[in-house]
């Protein structure tokens, strides 16, 4: 059927800057959306999704795997890097090919040529799920971006500045957003709001949240 109003069933596209070195690419990931769904599949089939706990005892309600050469880890110890998942004891699995392209193009699009993820966080946000405000900062270099690629249910994101106490916006985070934060952007405090319950076409009942790193 001819539709008079062009793609009006595809995502919006487009680029929006949030904040000095940081860079928002509205559905980005659209078209790469089934491999990413089945590269999670795979990761979780090696390396299951886990509650980790914080330092302080809490179970997170974000539920977490990871692919690369390391993958981010809490527990009683605290918050770090390591080759190996503690669940299984064995390597994360390799980040899939199309997961790293993806990173890779969309860092270059944002400004930063050459980004090269060793490790892929994946957050699985059921209903009620939330980040509370934080900082990245468990990674050696801050000159490295972070590249987060949202998939499923929207959420709300919140971002301040350097400092905790700095007033925070309120941005949608939507099924194929890829948001890119570098320069002064990458210590920024963020969170995400608690999940609203729903029904995405391709992800189901479910928010997931990939971000590439430079460990
Ligand atoms: C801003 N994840 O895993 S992605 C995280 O949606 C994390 O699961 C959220 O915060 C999520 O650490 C937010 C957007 C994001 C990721 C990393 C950042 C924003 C960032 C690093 C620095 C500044
Ligand atoms: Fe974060």
């Amino acid at each position: 059927m001819t539709d008079l109003f062009g793609d009006a069933d595809l995502p919006q596209r487009g680029r929006e800057d949030l904040a000095p070195g940081a860079v928002l690419l509205r559905g980005y990931a659209g078209p790469e959306a089934d491999a990413l769904t089945d590269g999670i599949a795979a990761v979780a089939a090696i390396s299951p999704f886990r509650h980790m706990v914080t330092r302080g005892g809490f179970a997170m309600s974000v539920a977490m795997t990871n692919c690369g050469s390391g993958g981010w880890v809490s527990d009683r110890r605290g918050y770090r890097y390591q080759a190996l998942d503690p669940e299984t004891g064995a390597p994360w699995p390799a980040m899939p090919a199309p997961f790293r392209a993806l990173a890779q193009d969309a860092a270059a699009e944002a400004g930063y040529p050459g980004f090269a993820p060793d490790v892929c966080l994946i957050n699985r946000y059921q209903p009620g799920a939330k980040m509370a405000l934080h900082q990245d900062q468990d990674e050696a270099d801050f000159s490295q971006p972070i590249v987060s690629v949202s998939l499923g249910l929207a959420a709300i994101f919140r971002f301040g500045g350097l400092n905790r106490s700095d007033p925070a916006r309120k941005v949608p985070l939507l099924h194929g957003d890829v948001v890119v934060w570098g320069g002064p952007s990458r210590l920024y405090f963020h969170g995400i709001d608690s999940l609203k319950p729903g029904t995405h076409p391709v992800c189901g009942d479910v928010r997931l949240n990939l971000t590439f790193r430079r460990s």
